[in-house]
Protein backbone atom coordinates (compact mmCIF):
# COMPACT_ATOMS: atom_id res chain seq x y z
CA UNK A 1 0.00 0.00 0.00
CA UNK A 2 1.15 3.79 -0.77
CA UNK A 3 1.55 5.00 2.78
CA UNK A 4 2.18 1.68 4.91
CA UNK A 5 5.28 2.31 6.79
CA UNK A 6 7.66 -0.71 7.17
CA UNK A 7 8.14 -2.02 10.23
CA UNK A 8 12.31 -0.70 10.62
CA UNK A 9 10.48 2.63 10.05
CA UNK A 10 8.19 2.80 12.25
CA UNK A 11 8.74 1.17 15.33
CA UNK A 12 6.20 -0.25 18.01
CA UNK A 13 6.59 -2.01 21.18
CA UNK A 14 4.96 -4.95 21.94
CA UNK A 15 1.45 -3.71 23.17
CA UNK A 16 1.65 -0.83 19.95
CA UNK A 17 2.79 1.63 21.66
CA UNK A 18 5.48 4.15 19.71
CA UNK A 19 8.76 2.65 20.22
CA UNK A 20 10.70 5.15 22.84
CA UNK A 21 8.22 7.00 24.64
CA UNK A 22 6.27 3.81 25.30
CA UNK A 23 2.57 5.31 24.76
CA UNK A 24 -0.37 4.51 23.12
CA UNK A 25 -2.99 7.35 20.98
CA UNK A 26 -5.12 7.31 23.61
CA UNK A 27 -2.40 8.17 26.59
CA UNK A 28 -1.66 11.32 25.26
CA UNK A 29 -4.32 14.87 25.58
CA UNK A 30 -4.11 17.50 22.78
CA UNK A 31 -2.15 19.82 24.77
CA UNK A 32 0.87 18.81 26.63
CA UNK A 33 3.77 20.14 28.36
CA UNK A 34 7.29 19.82 27.77
CA UNK A 35 9.92 19.46 29.85
CA UNK A 36 13.64 18.56 29.87
CA UNK A 37 13.95 16.99 33.71
CA UNK A 38 12.12 13.46 34.63
CA UNK A 39 12.20 14.76 37.90
CA UNK A 40 9.65 17.94 36.84
CA UNK A 41 6.94 15.50 35.49
CA UNK A 42 5.36 14.76 38.89
CA UNK A 43 6.32 18.48 40.41
CA UNK A 44 3.50 19.18 37.60
CA UNK A 45 0.82 16.58 37.43
CA UNK A 46 0.90 16.96 41.28
CA UNK A 47 -1.14 20.03 40.39
CA UNK A 48 -3.69 18.08 38.39
CA UNK A 49 -7.33 17.54 39.39
CA UNK A 50 -6.50 13.35 39.14
CA UNK A 51 -3.30 11.54 37.14
CA UNK A 52 -4.97 8.90 34.91
CA UNK A 53 -1.53 7.33 32.73
CA UNK A 54 2.13 6.99 33.80
CA UNK A 55 4.50 5.85 31.72
CA UNK A 56 7.99 5.96 31.04
CA UNK A 57 10.57 4.57 29.29
CA UNK A 58 14.40 5.71 29.56
CA UNK A 59 14.37 9.50 29.75
CA UNK A 60 10.78 10.35 28.84
CA UNK A 61 8.30 10.20 31.72
CA UNK A 62 4.69 11.11 30.93
CA UNK A 63 1.38 12.07 32.97
CA UNK A 64 -1.66 12.43 31.60
CA UNK A 65 -4.70 13.54 33.65
CA UNK A 66 -6.72 16.80 34.14
CA UNK A 67 -6.54 20.13 35.24
CA UNK A 68 -9.73 22.14 36.08
CA UNK A 69 -11.34 19.68 34.05
CA UNK A 70 -8.93 20.23 31.07
CA UNK A 71 -7.09 16.99 29.86
CA UNK A 72 -3.52 17.79 29.62
CA UNK A 73 -0.32 15.38 29.31
CA UNK A 74 3.27 16.52 30.91
CA UNK A 75 6.23 14.54 29.25
CA UNK A 76 9.78 14.75 29.93
CA UNK A 77 12.12 15.09 26.90
CA UNK A 78 15.58 14.88 28.59
CA UNK A 79 18.02 17.10 27.30
CA UNK A 80 18.88 18.06 23.62
CA UNK A 81 16.97 18.48 20.25
CA UNK A 82 18.14 14.63 19.16
CA UNK A 83 15.75 13.88 22.11
CA UNK A 84 13.36 16.00 20.60
CA UNK A 85 13.30 14.38 17.81
CA UNK A 86 12.25 11.56 19.14
CA UNK A 87 9.75 13.20 21.02
CA UNK A 88 8.42 15.14 18.11
CA UNK A 89 8.01 12.40 15.78
CA UNK A 90 6.73 10.00 18.03
CA UNK A 91 3.70 11.93 19.14
CA UNK A 92 2.91 13.29 15.78
CA UNK A 93 2.51 9.70 14.79
CA UNK A 94 0.41 8.79 17.71
CA UNK A 95 -2.03 11.16 16.00
CA UNK A 96 -1.49 11.28 12.47
CA UNK A 97 -0.53 7.95 11.95
CA UNK A 98 -2.65 4.91 12.11
CA UNK A 99 -0.66 3.07 14.07
CA UNK A 100 -2.51 -0.42 13.44
CA UNK A 101 -2.09 -0.17 9.70
CA UNK A 102 0.94 2.48 9.63
CA UNK A 103 -0.58 4.47 7.12
CA UNK A 104 -1.28 7.99 7.72
CA UNK A 105 -4.39 9.33 8.59
CA UNK A 106 -6.33 11.43 6.15
CA UNK A 107 -7.33 13.58 9.01
CA UNK A 108 -4.72 15.83 10.54
CA UNK A 109 -4.73 16.65 14.22
CA UNK A 110 -2.69 19.49 15.57
CA UNK A 111 -1.12 19.30 19.15
CA UNK A 112 -0.39 22.05 21.02
CA UNK A 113 3.16 22.19 22.80
CA UNK A 114 4.29 24.14 25.56
CA UNK A 115 7.92 24.02 26.53
CA UNK A 116 8.24 24.53 30.44
CA UNK A 117 12.32 24.50 30.50
CA UNK A 118 15.11 26.77 31.66
CA UNK A 119 17.76 28.81 30.41
CA UNK A 120 20.50 30.77 30.89
CA UNK A 121 20.21 34.95 29.74
CA UNK A 122 23.49 36.58 27.44
CA UNK A 123 21.71 39.83 28.11
CA UNK A 124 22.76 41.30 31.01
CA UNK A 125 19.60 43.22 32.19
CA UNK A 126 17.82 40.03 31.94
CA UNK A 127 16.96 39.04 35.68
CA UNK A 128 17.18 35.58 37.08
CA UNK A 129 13.88 33.76 38.03
CA UNK A 130 11.76 35.70 35.53
CA UNK A 131 10.29 33.85 32.49
CA UNK A 132 11.18 34.33 28.89
CA UNK A 133 8.87 33.31 25.96
CA UNK A 134 10.55 32.52 22.88
CA UNK A 135 9.77 34.53 19.92
CA UNK A 136 12.86 33.45 17.96
CA UNK A 137 15.12 31.05 17.92
CA UNK A 138 18.29 29.77 16.50
CA UNK A 139 19.30 26.67 16.18
CA UNK A 140 23.14 26.26 16.50
CA UNK A 141 23.27 21.77 16.81
CA UNK A 142 22.40 20.72 13.04
CA UNK A 143 19.40 18.55 13.38
CA UNK A 144 17.14 19.81 10.90
CA UNK A 145 19.87 20.16 7.80
CA UNK A 146 18.76 16.18 7.99
CA UNK A 147 14.91 17.05 7.37
CA UNK A 148 14.04 18.27 3.59
CA UNK A 149 12.19 21.48 3.21
CA UNK A 150 13.17 23.00 5.97
CA UNK A 151 13.34 26.94 5.10
CA UNK A 152 13.19 29.75 7.20
CA UNK A 153 13.93 33.28 6.72
CA UNK A 154 12.88 36.34 8.85
CA UNK A 155 14.09 39.87 10.03
CA UNK A 156 16.07 38.01 12.81
CA UNK A 157 17.92 34.97 11.08
CA UNK A 158 18.33 37.88 8.22
CA UNK A 159 20.31 40.27 10.42
CA UNK A 160 21.93 37.01 12.63
CA UNK A 161 23.69 35.59 9.15
CA UNK A 162 25.30 38.71 7.85
CA UNK A 163 26.26 39.80 10.93
CA UNK A 164 27.45 36.14 12.63
CA UNK A 165 31.63 36.38 12.65
CA UNK A 166 31.53 32.55 13.42
CA UNK A 167 32.46 31.16 10.14
CA UNK A 168 32.49 27.34 12.11
CA UNK A 169 29.54 27.31 13.02
CA UNK A 170 27.34 28.69 10.45
CA UNK A 171 26.87 25.82 8.13
CA UNK A 172 25.07 24.47 11.25
CA UNK A 173 23.02 27.30 11.81
CA UNK A 174 18.75 27.05 11.33
CA UNK A 175 15.94 29.30 12.26
CA UNK A 176 12.63 29.62 13.44
CA UNK A 177 9.92 31.49 14.84
CA UNK A 178 6.74 30.07 16.80
CA UNK A 179 5.49 27.32 14.93
CA UNK A 180 1.68 29.13 14.96
CA UNK A 181 0.64 31.73 17.56
CA UNK A 182 -0.42 30.34 20.57
CA UNK A 183 1.01 33.40 22.10
CA UNK A 184 -1.98 34.78 23.67
CA UNK A 185 -1.13 32.30 26.55
CA UNK A 186 1.67 34.07 28.07
CA UNK A 187 0.89 37.91 27.08
CA UNK A 188 1.97 39.13 29.89
CA UNK A 189 5.34 37.34 30.05
CA UNK A 190 8.17 39.62 31.59
CA UNK A 191 10.66 38.78 28.45
CA UNK A 192 9.66 38.03 25.09
CA UNK A 193 13.22 36.83 23.31
CA UNK A 194 15.21 35.12 20.80
CA UNK A 195 16.89 31.77 22.03
CA UNK A 196 19.21 29.92 20.91
CA UNK A 197 19.91 26.39 21.03
CA UNK A 198 23.22 24.70 22.01
CA UNK A 199 24.27 20.67 21.16
CA UNK A 200 25.92 21.30 24.80
CA UNK A 201 26.17 23.04 27.82
CA UNK A 202 29.76 23.50 27.67
CA UNK A 203 31.62 25.06 25.19
CA UNK A 204 28.72 25.26 23.39
CA UNK A 205 26.82 27.62 25.45
CA UNK A 206 30.74 29.36 26.17
CA UNK A 207 31.47 27.75 29.38
CA UNK A 208 34.99 27.43 29.90
CA UNK A 209 36.00 24.95 32.66
CA UNK A 210 39.40 23.36 32.03
CA UNK A 211 38.32 23.47 28.44
CA UNK A 212 38.58 26.41 26.15
CA UNK A 213 35.61 27.76 24.27
CA UNK A 214 35.29 29.16 20.67
CA UNK A 215 36.37 33.08 21.63
CA UNK A 216 36.01 34.78 24.94
CA UNK A 217 33.38 37.11 23.71
CA UNK A 218 31.10 34.35 22.96
CA UNK A 219 27.98 35.66 24.64
CA UNK A 220 28.34 39.37 24.03
CA UNK A 221 29.05 38.77 20.54
CA UNK A 222 25.84 36.17 20.57
CA UNK A 223 23.76 38.89 22.07
CA UNK A 224 25.06 41.95 19.92
CA UNK A 225 23.59 40.03 17.34
CA UNK A 226 20.47 39.52 19.09
CA UNK A 227 19.86 36.65 21.21
CA UNK A 228 18.73 36.82 24.69
CA UNK A 229 19.03 33.33 26.22
CA UNK A 230 20.72 29.93 25.57
CA UNK A 231 18.90 26.69 26.12
CA UNK A 232 19.09 23.38 24.29
CA UNK A 233 15.66 21.96 22.91
CA UNK A 234 13.31 25.18 21.41
CA UNK A 235 14.79 25.26 18.02
CA UNK A 236 13.73 21.92 17.24
CA UNK A 237 10.45 22.21 18.54
CA UNK A 238 9.55 25.00 16.82
CA UNK A 239 10.93 24.04 13.26
CA UNK A 240 9.88 20.46 13.85
CA UNK A 241 6.16 21.58 14.87
CA UNK A 242 6.31 23.88 11.86
CA UNK A 243 6.60 20.92 9.30
CA UNK A 244 4.26 18.38 11.41
CA UNK A 245 1.41 21.41 11.47
CA UNK A 246 2.01 21.55 15.24
CA UNK A 247 1.47 24.57 17.56
CA UNK A 248 5.01 25.26 19.61
CA UNK A 249 5.80 27.57 22.79
CA UNK A 250 8.53 27.87 24.72
CA UNK A 251 8.76 29.57 28.01
CA UNK A 252 12.22 29.25 29.92
CA UNK A 253 12.99 30.37 33.70
CA UNK A 254 16.33 32.39 33.58
CA UNK A 255 18.32 30.95 35.97
CA UNK A 256 21.59 31.94 35.47
CA UNK A 257 22.69 35.55 33.78
CA UNK A 258 25.58 34.49 32.05
CA UNK A 259 27.00 38.15 31.65
CA UNK A 260 26.72 39.32 35.25
CA UNK A 261 27.52 35.19 36.41
CA UNK A 262 24.21 34.71 38.64
CA UNK A 263 22.39 31.76 39.04
CA UNK A 264 18.96 31.42 40.82
CA UNK A 265 19.63 31.95 45.13
CA UNK A 266 16.63 28.98 45.30
CA UNK A 267 15.91 27.50 41.79
CA UNK A 268 13.78 25.11 43.56
CA UNK A 269 10.87 27.73 44.04
CA UNK A 270 12.11 29.38 41.12
CA UNK A 271 10.44 26.25 39.37
CA UNK A 272 7.50 26.03 41.55
CA UNK A 273 6.55 29.13 40.57
CA UNK A 274 7.45 28.40 36.75
CA UNK A 275 4.83 25.34 36.97
CA UNK A 276 2.23 27.44 38.76
CA UNK A 277 2.70 30.66 36.13
CA UNK A 278 2.41 28.08 33.21
CA UNK A 279 -0.96 25.82 34.54
CA UNK A 280 -2.44 29.06 35.40
CA UNK A 281 -2.14 30.29 31.69
CA UNK A 282 -2.27 27.20 29.89
CA UNK A 283 -5.89 26.27 31.58
CA UNK A 284 -7.99 28.61 33.10
C1 LIG B 1 20.60 21.90 30.81
O1 LIG B 1 20.83 21.98 32.17
C2 LIG B 1 19.14 21.59 30.52
O2 LIG B 1 18.31 22.61 31.11
C3 LIG B 1 17.57 23.30 30.12
C4 LIG B 1 18.36 23.04 28.85
O3 LIG B 1 17.59 23.29 27.70
C5 LIG B 1 18.83 21.62 29.02
O4 LIG B 1 17.84 20.68 28.73
O5 LIG B 1 16.22 22.92 30.01
P1 LIG B 1 15.39 21.96 31.01
O6 LIG B 1 15.45 22.60 32.35
O7 LIG B 1 14.01 21.89 30.47
O8 LIG B 1 16.07 20.60 30.95
N1 LIG C 1 20.01 25.61 30.62
C1 LIG C 1 20.97 25.82 29.70
O1 LIG C 1 21.00 25.12 28.67
N2 LIG C 1 21.86 26.81 29.92
C2 LIG C 1 21.86 27.55 31.02
O2 LIG C 1 22.73 28.42 31.17
C3 LIG C 1 20.87 27.32 32.00
C4 LIG C 1 19.95 26.33 31.77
Amino acid sequence: MLNKLADSELVLNDDGSVYHLNLLPEDIANKIILVGDPDRVPKVSKYFDKVEIKKNKREFYTHTGTLRGERITVMSTGIGTENIDIVMNELDALVNIDLKNKEFKTEHTSLELFRMGTCGSVNPDIQVDNMLVTQNVVGLDGLMHFYQDYKFENEFSKHFLANSPYEKIKPMLYFSDWAEDISHYYKDATYLGNTATFPGFYAPQGRQLRLKAIDDKFLETLNDLGVTNFEMETSAIYALSKLLGHKAITVNNVIANRRRGEFSADHHASEKNLINWVLERIIQ
